[in-house]
Parts: structure tokens; C-alpha cells; sequence
């Protein structure tokens, strides 16, 4: 069965987190948002989704590069579907970004899993079916009992160790709250939550991404008397010298690149610099599992660990397939927003965790998510 549509269905649904004018999320009362999900459709009716950002993935991008290479082709041919939009990218000059070679990615393995009756996880390699989870913290705020204060971080890691999570990154401050960036501040925060937690708990590091050379390094100087599992993206990742410099005076291991443009490539260059003790790569910012996987055998083949960013059924299914990345990275959280309770455009979350910090694989076919389809189309304000 070829490809027979592919659309972007906007619709409405509530949040309880809104980001700030750099893009880092905080709580937020409940209201009104716009939503999207990418759908990739055969000619038998079967479909697969992924959740997109709107602005992400406009019309013009959809019928100038994705149905064009996409639509009357066989959805089985993923990897030369990629390659062909991969190609694409150079002469749309900036309009065809890693992340919507991602989405479509993403969207084209749920549709294969859903047709073949499989979760995508075990299609991809079936290497586990559970992975620890580490709770990631929401950036620093000014919310009096958040996240404002060395204090209010101390007392939310003993809530997440509580409630059985094994590891515990930090975001600390960045700008624009008024007081960031404060290295003495970051410095003092992490000691106060080792100190809250005691030495059992992993603990990870992920400061102001726009940190000084000399501040970076006194900022991993003071994780390695923390015992800090890694140290993420305290600096600007288009500057790989940067990081090999930081790595090379550290033992905490420094973890990347996170963001940086240029999918497993950019990794490669990474490791072979030596910017790197831990790989980097997530679905939506590495353009999708395919070019996550080979960012994950590559650290594999270098014998170092590639830790997955950000939450989802995407980075699930990666690290379901492959025993490379520790952690799944579940958040962001924060002392006020309970994560565990779903938007109302879907019925349960896809990543649930036990009381010992485990998440265990979906077992649906397709990436696992449960949307409630009747929400949405309830809710539908635009498709294109
Ligand atoms: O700056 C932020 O808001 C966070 O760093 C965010 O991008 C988060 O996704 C992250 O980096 N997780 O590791
Ligand atoms: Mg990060």
C-alpha cells in the first residue's frame, strides 16, 4: 500500500505550562492552547501520527518538499524516504528543518507499526522493555515554593527520590529570570539537592546554555566534588572547541551536542573532536529515530554511552531498540504541574513510571501513543 496523504490537523486543547520568551516551560494556569498532530495516510486508510508544533510543519513545507517526495510512495522504503528529504534540505535554504525530517520519520515507523500490529521499539530491535527513568526539572522561575531558591530544588529531589526516581537532572536559571545566570547559584543549588538526596541518587547537571568558557569550568570543577553524573550544554554547542576545551579539564563527564543542527554528522564530529564523554540525540532534534539510531550505534561503536533528549513515544521506541542511553529523560517537571495526568487530547500518557522508577515499553502497536481521536476532531480548527 503506498502513501497516499499527508496533512497537519490543528486543534485546541488546555495546558497547565507556557514558555517564556527564551522558550524554557514553567507552570501556568490552565488555558487554552493550539495543538497539532502530523498525519501520514496509505491507500488502505491506515494512518500514523506524530504530535508536531504547528508552526513547524506549514502548508508551504508540506506540499513544497514532504508530499512531494512522500505521497505514491511505499511507506516500507523509510530509509530512502528520509534520504530523499535529507537532500531536500540543502536547496530549501533553512525551510526544511531536521525537526520536520523528524515528524515525518516518526509518523511513517507508527504507521508501519500500527499496519503490522507492532510496537515500533520492538520493529526497531527489541532490546529491553523497561529503562530507568531520570526526573527532569523544569528551568529555575521566581514561583515562591517552585523552583525559586537552593531550597525549593533540595525539597523537590526528596519528593522525586520518593516517588522512586533513580536520577534527577536539574535545569537551574537562565535568563530571562532576572537573576540569571549565577554560577555561585548553580553551584549552590546542586550541592543542596546532593545534600537532600544523599550519594545514591544520580544527579545530572543541565545549567544556562550560554555560560562563559571560565564559567563553565567552574561550574564542572564544582560537580566533580558533587559527584554529578554528567554536565549538560553549559555553553553555545556551535562552538565544538568549546567543549572539547571543557572536556579536556573535567572528570564529570560532559554530555552533547543536545540542539546542535546536523543530525548523527554533527555527533560524529563530536566524538571525533573529543568535545564529548556521552553522545546526545533525540527524535525531534537529531531528524527522527532512523538518524537517532545511527547516532546511538555510532557512541555504541565507540564504546560511549548516548543519552537520549526529551520525552515522548519517539525517544521511547529508540531507546526500547537499543541498550545504548541509561535514562529516559521524563519531564519536564515541576513541584506545581502533575505530570502524570494527561492533556485531554490523549487518554493516558505513553510513559508511565512505577513506584521503583521504571517505565516499561508501550505495548500498542505503533509508537504507543493513546490518542482520544474524538477530542480531536471535536476540537479540530484547521487542517492543511
Ligand atoms: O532550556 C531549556 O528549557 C531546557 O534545557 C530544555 O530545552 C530541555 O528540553 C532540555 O534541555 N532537556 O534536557
Ligand atoms: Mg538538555
Amino acid at each position: 500500500m503506498l502513501i497516499d496523504a499527508v496533512a497537519v490537523r490543528v486543534f485546541t486543547t488546555t495546558a497547565r505550562t507556557a514558555v517564556d520568551e527564551a522558550g524554557h516551560r514553567h507552570p501556568a494556569p490552565e488555558h487554552e492552547v493550539t495543538a497539532a498532530l502530523l498525519e501520514i495516510t496509505d491507500q488502505d486508510g491506515n494512518a500514523g501520527y506524530c504530535p508536531v508544533q504547528p508552526d513547524h510543519l506549514r502548508e508551504p513545507v508540506l506540499a513544497g518538499h514532504i508530499r512531494p517526495t512522500v505521497v505514491g510512495r511505499d511507506p516500507w522504503q523509510r530509509e530512502r524516504l528520509w534520504q530523499a528529504l535529507s537532500r531536500r534540505q540543502r536547496g530549501a535554504h533553512g525551510g526544511l528543518t531536521d525537526r520536520a525530517l523528524g515528524y515525518v520519520d516518526q509518523a511513517l515507523w507508527d504507521l508501519l507499526g500500527r499496519r503490522v500490529g507492532l510496537p515500533v521499539w520492538k520493529l526497531l530491535g527489541g532490546a529491553r522493555d523497561r529503562v530507568p527513568a531520570y526526573a527532569s526539572t523544569m528551568c529555575g522561575d521566581e514561583i515562591p515554593g517552585g523552583l525559586s531558591c537552593p531550597e525549593d530544588y533540595a525539597a523537590f529531589a526528596e519528593q522525586l527520590a520518593k516517588r522512586g526516581y533513580r536520577g534527577i537532572k536539574l535545569h537551574t536559571w537562565m535568563p530571562p529570570v532576572p537573576f540569571a545566570p549565577d554560577v555561585r547559584l548553580d553551584i549552590r543549588t546542586c550541592a543542596a539537592v546532593r545534600e537532600a538526596v544523599g550519594p545514591d541518587i544520580a544527579l545530572m547537571l543541565d545549567a544556562n546554555h550560554w555560560y562563559r568558557r571560565t564559567e563553565a569550568l567552574e561550574l564542572g570543577r564544582a560537580l566533580e566534588k558533587l559527584d554529578f553524573a554528567w554536565y549538560e550544554e553549559p555553553m553555545d554547542e556551535a562552538s565544538i572547541s568549546s567543549y572539547r576545551w571543557l572536556a579536556d579539564q573535567l572528570a564529570v563527564p560532559v554530555i552533547g551536542p543536545e540542539t546542535a543542527a546536523g543530525k548523527h554528522f554533527a555527533r560524529a564530529e563530536w566524538i571525533s573532536a573529543g568535545a564529548c564523554d556521552i553522545l546526545r540525540a533525540g527524535v525531534d532534534d537529531c531528524g527522527g529515530i532512523g538518524a537517532t539510531l545511527k547516532a546511538v550505534h555510532l557512541a555504541e561503536a565507540f564504546n560511549i554511552d548516548c543519552e537520549i533528549h526529551g520525552n515522548g513515544s519517539g525517544n521511547l521506541a529508540v531507546l526500547g531498540a537499543t541498550e545504548s542511553g541509561r535514562w529516559y529523560e521524563r519531564g519536564l517537571l515541576h513541584p506545581h504541574v502533575d505530570f502524570d495526568e494527561p492533556p485531554p487530547h490523549r487518554h493516558t500518557i505513553v510513559d508511565t513510571m512505577d513506584a521503583d522508577g521504571i517505565v516499561t515499553m508501550p505495548s500498542a502497536p505503533g509508537l504507543g501513543d493513546d490518542w482520544n481521536f474524538d477530542y480531536i476532531s471535536e476540537h479540530t480548527v484547521d487542517v492543511w
